[in-house]
């Protein structure tokens, strides 16, 4: 009963105001140069306080995949042989003693990672030190943007959405990291028919032993890659109006994992990730691109996915009536 495609005038409508948006979302070049700038800054103060000492600062996350907006946080990964900063604390002190506000460490994260609001170039920092798993998957994301033209205005459009809506906080809120979101992009977009994105691990490639030694590496010449996507031709309204209609309508969730590295939907059986409560079935199943046992849709319990999935009906029903400024109006508690 959903509805299966758009009136060629609200699809117009619809691509027009994607542009439009788009536009407005896109980082100013100044929002850029305050990134780089905070990058020379930290490179110089872990030089004041650590003379001596080996030092590589490192941009991850969306400020390296394309898919950052002015107000993204900058996502810091810092390499050095200095184990002693791996706790973070004599970090934190650091940073503190040259201006950051609101340092804080999270004991809770997977990975130790340092919080920190830079008052003079206005920033929001993650940071975390020779956690390098993150780099590999920021290179992947960012040669799966540049394959297609559509991907980043589509991506950055629905990264806005779940902002909006308040749905990308894997932390506090229980819900999806934008890391997941772009995995969910990625894979829609792998399974359009004829296919926009190829799946870059299944296809030749040079291997790649990651720090942990475990063994990754993808397709990454985008000399062959970009093209791949020519024979689809759907436009970005288009492509919005099927996202939602693939996530709120079509996915059989109590069936399939989401694999952007097989660029397929795989069966629960075939991964082994069979449903073993009832509350199981409501789980959204990402697997990690690199690290295939990790489920990323695990940070949202069954109630927050029942909630993912009515705000994403809700948008799909907004869509298809081509209205895109209420799709992403802000979340306001109900009173
Ligand atoms: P924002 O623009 O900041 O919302 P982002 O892509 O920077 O989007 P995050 O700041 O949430 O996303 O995360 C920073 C990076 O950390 C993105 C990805 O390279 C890595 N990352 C996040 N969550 C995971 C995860 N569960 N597994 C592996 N890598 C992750
Ligand atoms: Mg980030």
């Amino acid at each position: 009963e959903p509805k299966s495609a758009l009136d060629p005038d609200e699809e117009k409508k619809l691509t027009g105001d994607m542009r439009e948006l788009y536009d407005r979302l896109l980082p100013s070049p100044e929002s850029e140069a305050r990134r780089l700038q905070f990058v020379k800054k930290l490179d110089k103060i872990l030089h004041t306080e650590w003379p001596g000492n080996d030092f590589t600062v490192l941009i991850f996350g969306s400020s390296g995949n394309l898919l950052c907006t002015n107000d993204s946080d900058v996502d810091i990964c810092i390499q050095t042989p200095m184990k002693s900063l791996e706790t973070m604390h004599p970090l934190a002190e650091a940073l503190h003693k040259h201006g950051m506000e609101d340092v804080h460490c999270v004991p809770g994260a997977k990975v130790p990672i340092v919080k920190m609001w830079d008052p003079e170039l206005s920033l929001a920092v993650d940071m975390n030190v020779n956690n390098t798993l993150a780099l590999e998957n920021t290179r992947m994301i960012k040669t799966y943007v540049q394959i297609d033209e559509r991907v980043r205005p589509l991506a950055m459009i629905i990264k806005h959405w779940t902002k909006q809506r308040i749905l990308n906080d894997a932390g506090i809120g229980g819900t999806l990291s934008s890391y997941t979101w772009i995995c969910m992009i990625l894979n829609f977009l792998q399974t359009r028919d004829p296919p926009i994105l190829p799946a870059l691990h299944q296809m030749p490639h040079k291997n790649y032993i990651a720090q942990d030694g475990s063994e990754s590496g993808f397709a990454d010449d985008l000399e062959v890659l970009s093209g791949f996507g020519s024979k689809n031709t759907e436009t970005i309204g288009e492509l919005l109006f099927a996202f939602f209609r693939r996530y709120g309508y079509e996915i059989d969730y109590a069936e399939y994992v989401v694999s952007v590295r097989h660029g397929r939907l795989l069966s629960r059986k075939e991964k082994s990730w069979e449903i073993t409560s009832k509350e199981g079935q409501w789980r959204l199943c990402v697997e990690e691109p690199f690290n295939t046992t990790r489920n990323l849709g695990n940070s949202a319990d069954s109630t927050a996915f029942r909630g993912i999935h009515l705000e994403i009906r809700n948008a799909f029903q907004l869509i298809s009536e081509a209205k895109l400024g209420k799709c992403c109006e802000l979340y306001t508690f109900p009173p």
